[in-house]
Formats: C-alpha cells, sequence, structure tokens
C-alpha cells in the first residue's frame, strides 16, 4: 500500500492531484565592500560580470560602494549568492585586489 494507491482507478488511470500553492524562495542580498585599494575600473568590470548590470548601472553601485561603504549588487537564492561571493573572491584574487563581498539575510 502507497500512499498514491488512493488514487487508482478502475481501468487503471490515476487521477492527479494539482496544487496551485506557489513556493517563494528565500532570497538573500549580496553585498560589495569598499576597501581602499581595488581600482573603480576592476570593480565596475567585476560588477557588470557577476551581477550582469549595464555598464551605467554597474559605475552607479561602484561609486555608491565607494562613497557609502557598501551597496547590494542583487538578490539571489543561498547558493546563487554564494557562488557570487566566491566568483568575486577568485576575480579579486586572480586580479591581486582585496576586493570582497558578502551575503546578507534578512537578519
Ligand atoms: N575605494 C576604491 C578606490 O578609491 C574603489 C572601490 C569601489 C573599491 C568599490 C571597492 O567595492 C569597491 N579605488
Amino acid at each position: 500500500m502507497t500512499a498514491h494507491d488512493d488514487d487508482r482507478q478502475p481501468g487503471g488511470e490515476v487521477l492527479e492531484r494539482t496544487r496551485d500553492k506557489t513556493v517563494t524562495p528565500k532570497l538573500y542580498r549580496v553585498l560589495l565592500l569598499n576597501d581602499d585599494y581595488t581600482t573603480m575600473e576592476f570593480v565596475v568590470a567585476v560588477i557588470e560580470e557577476v551581477f550582469r548590470k549595464t555598464p551605467a548601472e554597474a559605475f552607479r553601485l561602484m561609486m555608491q560602494v565607494h562613497t557609502e561603504g557598501r551597496a547590494v549588487c542583487g538578490a539571489y537564492t543561498y547558493e546563487v549568492a554564494e557562488t557570487k561571493v566566491d566568483t568575486v573572491r577568485q576575480l579579486a584574487e586572480r586580479g591581486g585586489f582585496p576586493l570582497q563581498a558578502a551575503i546578507e539575510g534578512d537578519g
């Protein structure tokens, strides 16, 4: 006896049950942090590549980080957010810059 045995019909067909409830995944913000050494040009390139922003939006976000210390570059499921942070870390290491990203939950 399985949970679905009750759905079986005499002719062998199975009545399907559907649910219209949607599951909204929890999103985590990915922040870019300011430092004194990473070049503005490098940060803009990273934002364009990792967070898929236009050059204008990437420049705006870079300046926000530069003047305010941090800026939210996007919100993603936890796994994707983790990957973004890791990709920033790898690009920064390869470029020889201390640029860092961080994940922020709802708190
Ligand atoms: N503060 C850096 C500079 O003056 C620029 C910078 C911007 C660095 C954003 C990091 O996330 C950052 N060269």
